[in-house]
């Protein structure tokens, strides 16, 4: 049963503890996205809409939007919006090195330079025990 990892008996336990495992339902994200988008604009002063370059926010160990498709070469801008947290970019399945740990209005730019599909990443500090991870599509 190790296979299973330390996640199995939150798992069956239903339990509320971090673990990538589990990590957020859809409708927490949801709720922890949209408390982001009005701290986004707190510290940008207009909507993550108007940014003219996708964003993806960086708030509470998760990512808004926690999924976002991209075509090739475009370009994608990681802010942190939490308070007090650091928060890093790391496509580490794909090798790419983890970017810096940003702290609150810092960002983390990108061109997307990966093959076409889904490459997950992760947040260095809260993937392990926080479950901080998303998705980014490459659509041609
Ligand atoms: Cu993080």
């Amino acid at each position: 049963m190790r296979a299973w990892g330390p996640c199995a008996g939150a798992l069956l336990l239903a339990a509320a503890l971090p673990c990538p495992a589990l990590g957020a339902s859809d409708e927490e994200r949801r709720q922890i996205c949209a408390e982001a988008e009005q701290r986004y604009q707190e510290v940008v002063g207009k909507p993550s809409k108007e940014a003219g370059v996708a964003v993806v926010m960086m708030y509470k160990y998760t990512f808004c939007p926690w999924r976002l498709t991209v075509k090739p070469g475009q370009a994608v801008r990681w802010i942190n919006v939490d308070k007090r947290t650091t928060h890093s970019v790391w496509f580490k399945d794909d090798g790419l090195p983890e970017s810096d740990r940003k702290f609150s209005g810092e960002t983390v730019e990108m061109t997307v330079d990966l093959p076409a599909g889904e490459h997950a990443y992760l947040c260095g500090p809260h993937w392990e025990r926080d479950g901080m991870t998303a998705t980014l599509v490459v659509a041609p």
